[in-house]
């Protein structure tokens, strides 16, 4: 049988003859940093103590092993990057706070809370990126930034100016510029009588956080809409016209999950219209299955499809991020399993010859480019991922599951 560097000696010769260097493939993709989000780790819990998860998300299954401490979750990342090749970010949310000298609440949020994970990414070399959290907490039952309510939209204002304040901290301490995304829950179980004066508060809301004084070449801020959430079934503030809109007038990024749209709307056909108008777009990468918007992301043809509009694009043009939770499974196996699966996409992209593809379109030759496309799909992708993981330190095989094996038996199981 041939070594791993056999193989790949084999493919990248198939890939030359559509145009394709793999040895530039491989050195583009270790140079695309994704975003890994903590909150697969712990279903979304964070450190604020006994609160319940709300919000219209939901994290279902109960399989052991969950981060209790944000020791045990970061632990769980470790391990989670010893297996993922390539060196990528951390995606935190408020409510992974860690408090030394009592609780502060989310309007009372301040850098020095989050000091423990900016010395966790320093050691490391991460990047951080931050989310206000505006969920899972008492007084966000009704509405955050759109109530009607003028002391509980102030609370959830003052909270999006102090996460302001942290993610430039990230960025400062760094040395990297840090991604703040904003989504609200915000919405309606039923048909709502007035769609505009919720919306009209969200903008003032928002207006008033972005007032705040802060460093736009360290923080770029995203709004992220969402088209239904459970409970929101009939009417979501937040909105994809709403924030695209808010977006282009204020400068600001728009963040598109592909969980967050009708089911047929697909996110891969929605970047080359974004960067027409915006320098850069930001992606939440998930997986929509029914109601669910959080699965783990799979090496399917959607991941594939957007993954190949990151390359056509430049991917220093999205800000690439994970947004999934499933509880039912291993957390840091799923953890591993998307992020390698968004990387395979990413790679797939990297060998596809897109000028080839594209003068086939731009000549109507469109019964060759069907067939050259569907052809490509069967090229040794496998060789070269082999190959790129090996030279990274990890297996590029199923046997990275031996070591999640291992930790769930050393470590994992024994949280109890
Ligand atoms: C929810 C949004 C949002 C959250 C995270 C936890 O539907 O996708 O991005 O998943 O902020
Ligand atoms: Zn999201």
């Amino acid at each position: 049988m041939l070594n791993t560097r056999e193989r790949y000696e084999q493919a990248k010769e198939m890939y030359k003859r559509v145009g394709i260097d793999t040895d530039v493939a491989l050195e583009a993709l270790k140079q695309i940093p994704i975003s890994m989000h903590c909150w697969q780790g712990d279903d979304v819990s964070g450190f604020e103590g006994d609160v319940d998860l709300s919000g219209g998300i939901q994290a279902t299954g109960n399989y052991p092993g969950k981060a209790r401490t944000p020791q045990e979750l970061m632990q769980d990342i470790d391990k989670a990057f010893s297996l993922i090749p390539g060196h990528h970010r951390m995606n935190l949310h408020a409510n992974y706070a860690i408090f030394e000298d009592g609780i502060a609440d989310r309007n009372e949020l301040e850098p020095k809370h989050f000091a423990k994970w900016v010395e966790f990414a320093k050691k490391r070399g991460l990047g951080l990126d931050f989310n206000p959290t505006f969920f899972s907490h008492p007084i966000a039952e009704t509405a955050t930034l759109s109530s009607e309510d003028e002391e509980i939209r102030a609370f959830w204002i003052e909270h999006g100016k102090r996460c302001l304040k942290i993610a430039e901290y990230f960025a400062t301490e760094l040395g990297k510029p840090c991604l703040m995304n904003i989504w609200i829950p915000d919405g309606y179980k039923d048909i709502p009588a007035d769609r505009t004066a919720p919306r009209a508060r969200l903008k003032d809301s928002l207006d008033q956080i972005i007032a705040a004084e802060y460093d736009k070449e360290k923080v770029m801020v995203a709004v992220e809409s969402k088209v239904f959430g459970i409970g929101m079934e009939s009417y979501t503030v937040g909105s994809h016209e709403f924030y695209m809109n808010y977006a282009a007038k204020n400068d600001l990024l728009c963040l598109l999950d592909n969980g967050h749209y009708h089911p047929t709307e697909m996110v891969s056909d929605k970047i080359s219209s974004m960067l027409l108008f915006s320098p850069k777009v930001a992606l939440h990468v998930t997986r929509p299955v029914r109601w669910d918007s959080d699965h783990i992301v799979l090496f399917d043809d959607e991941t594939r499809e957007i993954a190949k509009e990151i390359i056509r694009h430049g991917s220093e043009k999205v800000l690439l991020g994970l947004d999934f939770f499933d509880a039912s499974v291993n957390r840091v196996a799923a953890w591993i399993i998307g992020m390698r699966n968004t990387q395979k996409a990413l790679l797939q992209a990297l060998l596809t010859p897109h000028e080839k593809l594209a003068s086939l379109q731009e000549e109507r030759q469109l019964t060759e480019l069907l067939m050259l496309q569907e052809e490509l799909k069967l090229y040794p992708i496998g060789d070269v991922w082999d190959y790129f993981c090996e030279t990274n330190g990890v297996s590029g095989k199923e046997q990275w599951f031996e070591e999640v094996k291992q930790y769930e038996a050393d470590v994992l199981a024994k949280r109890v």
